[in-house]
């Protein structure tokens, strides 16, 4: 078990290693986490998003500009490539998928970071995931959840003239199969947001993006029920 202060100099490192491009620093870090057993969660989002968060207001105070937001990048991603494979997947019963997510960072827009947190948030949630990737065409949401036939479909937006996009692809969705759980998240999006474009749930952050999906999905279930007893 890891001492306090020596997960903190861990996650301080990491942090500091994406906020300062520092590929290797990262690297080296990332793997004492698992070397030393501290929880790679807690790796991935008190050390490497922690940091990305800090290179967005440096981003809004134009001390960075694109270049090196795209250097935080690489780094935030090299450091994921060494934790992610050793968090711990939450399946229900025999290894059997939770359910089924369409993900995706709406048309215009190719912000992907925040979008991919949300993703890993899934998979370890033990839900199978269609990831459309980045400024995907609003249409396409709506094919792939037909296509999958998937409960949960998860937009993001960084924004906020693409949010305005979601409102599109809600009611396309709900159009061709009004059962399906949508879910929005990104900067400019808030919970009042979610309620005015007819979304079902709404996540600040990966942290409780699970757990507002799978309570989404409890409350559609038992709407539907109650509509077939009516
Ligand atoms: C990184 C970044 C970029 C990178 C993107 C790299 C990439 N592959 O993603 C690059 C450099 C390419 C970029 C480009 C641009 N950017 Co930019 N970018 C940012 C920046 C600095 C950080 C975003 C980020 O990754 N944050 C870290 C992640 C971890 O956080 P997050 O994305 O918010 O995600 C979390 C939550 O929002 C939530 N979440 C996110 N998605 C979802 C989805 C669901 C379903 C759920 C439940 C939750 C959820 O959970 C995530 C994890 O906790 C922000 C500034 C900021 N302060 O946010 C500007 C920002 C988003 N960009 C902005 C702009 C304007 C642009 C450009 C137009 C700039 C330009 N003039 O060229 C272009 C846009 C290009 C385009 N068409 O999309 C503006 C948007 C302003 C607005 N409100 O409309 C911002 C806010 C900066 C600013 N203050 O002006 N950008």
């Amino acid at each position: 078990m890891v001492s306090e202060e020596r997960r903190k100099e861990i996650l301080d490192n990491l942090s500091e290693g994406v906020v300062e491009y520092e590929e290797d620093r990262v690297v080296e870090y990332a793997t004492a986490a698992l070397e030393e057993g501290l929880d790679p969660f807690d790796a991935i989002m008190n050390g490497l998003a922690a940091g990305m968060e800090i290179v967005g207001d440096l981003y809004d105070r134009q001390e960075y500009f694109v270049p090196e937001i795209l250097m935080c990048a690489d780094a935030l991603y090299k450091g994921l490539d060494i934790l992610k494979p050793h968090l711990k997947k939450d399946s229900n019963g025999a290894g059997k998928p939770k359910g089924q997510v369409v993900i995706g960072t709406v048309q215009g827009d190719v912000h992907d970071i925040g979008k991919n947190l949300i993703k890993m948030m899934f998979d370890v949630g033990g839900f199978t995931v269609h990831d459309l990737g980045r400024d995907v065409p609003l249409e396409k949401f709506a094919e792939e959840q037909l296509r999958t036939d998937s409960e949960i479909v998860a937009l993001s937006a960084m924004m906020t003239t693409t949010m305005m996009g979601m409102k599109k692809v809600i009611a396309m969705i709900k159009e061709k199969n009004p059962d399906v759980a949508i879910m929005l998240g990104g900067a400019p999006v808030t919970k009042d947001v979610a309620k005015l474009f007819g979304a079902d749930g709404y996540a600040e952050s990966a942290g409780n993006a699970v757990q507002e999906a799978i309570k989404m999905i409890g409350q559609l279930r038992k709407l539907g029920e109650e509509a077939a007893q009516n």
